[in-house]
């Protein structure tokens, strides 16, 4: 089914963000952050906020499923104060475990309903801050030497030409392969789901830990094919890498990604003004301005960057953010993945 919810076109919001001034006080400020873009956006954000503010930025930068694991173990001492980007579900289920706080920035106003339909499942707890389409990319010098037809299709990865030619993440650790896990479970039906799991598990070479090198493996040639978001196929693309970018022709799943604000950070007026701030037309931008990310920004003023992928032309999955963020879903989706297809044999 295809989405509506993509399918307006970003209007300018109309409302300037407020001016964050540097005063003595933010200056003697910190900010612990936590980081599940890619590292290049994350760098750009974190000298973006310290030029605007003067708040000094402590970044990390780790994959989804690893912070939300990091949040829980830390949950009595908390070291992080905010946690911004990675896909939208680990965020949820954060949000429902009581490892975030719920807020309300007066930035919501300008923002897409996708992204405050997050905030409002969440119940305050995590916020939209982009969107972006799952699927794959592959090597054009390497498929013309391999020969046959070029794929389209999630079916299409099956085939046996493609045997440890595919590479993904492993969905413990990252969020776009539970992205691509949940997916298949929504668009196949749960046996089904996993059937296809099972035998794409023949045709996999790695399960990285970082849900976008897969579309950097691809880009070298080091893997044939790679799932991922395509957005991060879209970085590769710019730099001039051989690939094409498939929106499977069955259709595909994509993320809400989300920001939430760590429950008992020690810098909480700092967490809230990187919060603000991103949420901003201005911040938004600046990853699309520096050719770092091709996501759909939240703020309805910030311009979806050229060469991103179009959500409202993909046939999108009506992905079910609400079960498949839960804490018990998830839980039992990714025990179930590790049961029956991380480790069978080739
Ligand atoms: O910045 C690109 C991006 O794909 O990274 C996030 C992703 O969840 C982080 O990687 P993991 O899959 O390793 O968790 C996405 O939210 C984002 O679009």
């Amino acid at each position: 089914m295809t989405m509506s919810i993509f399918g307006r076109v970003s209007i300018a919001a109309g409302l300037a963000t407020a001016a964050l001034t540097v005063s003595a006080a933010a200056q003697a400020q910190n900010l612990v952050l936590y980081c599940t873009v890619q590292e290049e956006w994350c760098r750009v954000m974190v000298t973006g906020f310290e030029r605007e503010t003067g708040i000094k930025v402590a970044m990390t930068r780790k994959s989804s499923g690893e912070f939300y694991a990091q949040l829980k173990a830390e949950a009595s001492n908390p070291r992080g104060d905010v946690w911004w980007g990675g896909t939208g579900d680990p965020h949820l289920q954060a949000a429902e475990e009581g490892l975030t706080q719920e807020y309300e920035s007066p930035m919501n106003k300008e923002l897409q309903d996708w992204a405050i339909r997050q905030w409002n499942d969440s119940k305050k707890k995590t916020i939209g801050v982009y969107a972006g389409a799952l699927g794959y990319s592959y090597n054009t010098e390497f498929m013309k030497k391999k020969g046959g037809a070029e794929p389209k299709c999630w079916s299409d990865l099956l085939d046996a030409r493609f045997k440890d030619e595919v590479q993904v993440a492993d969905p413990n650790a990252s969020g776009t392969s539970y992205t691509m896990l949940a997916t298949m479970v929504q668009l196949m039906g749960e046996d089904k789901g996993f059937d296809y799991l099972k035998r794409m598990h023949k045709n996999v070479n790695q399960y990285t830990k970082s849900g976008a090198a897969p579309a950097k493996a691809a880009s070298l040639g080091e893997s044939l094919i790679g799932i991922t978001f395509q957005h991060d196929a879209v970085v590769m693309a710019v730099q001039g890498a051989p690939v094409k970018i498939v929106s499977p022709c069955e259709g595909t799943g994509y993320e809400i990604g989300s920001m939430s604000l760590v429950k008992g950070a020690r810098n909480p007026e700092s967490a809230k003004k990187w919060y603000d701030w991103a949420l901003s037309k201005n911040a938004q931008s600046l990853g699309p301005d520096a050719k770092v990310s091709y996501q759909v920004p939240s703020n309805k003023g910030a311009a979806t960057p050229p060469g991103a992928p179009n959500l409202a032309e993909i046939k999108l999955i009506n992905y079910d953010f609400a079960k498949y963020g839960s804490s018990a879903e998830r839980r039992r989706l990714l025990s179930k993945w590790d049961n029956e297809v991380k480790n069978l044999p080739k």
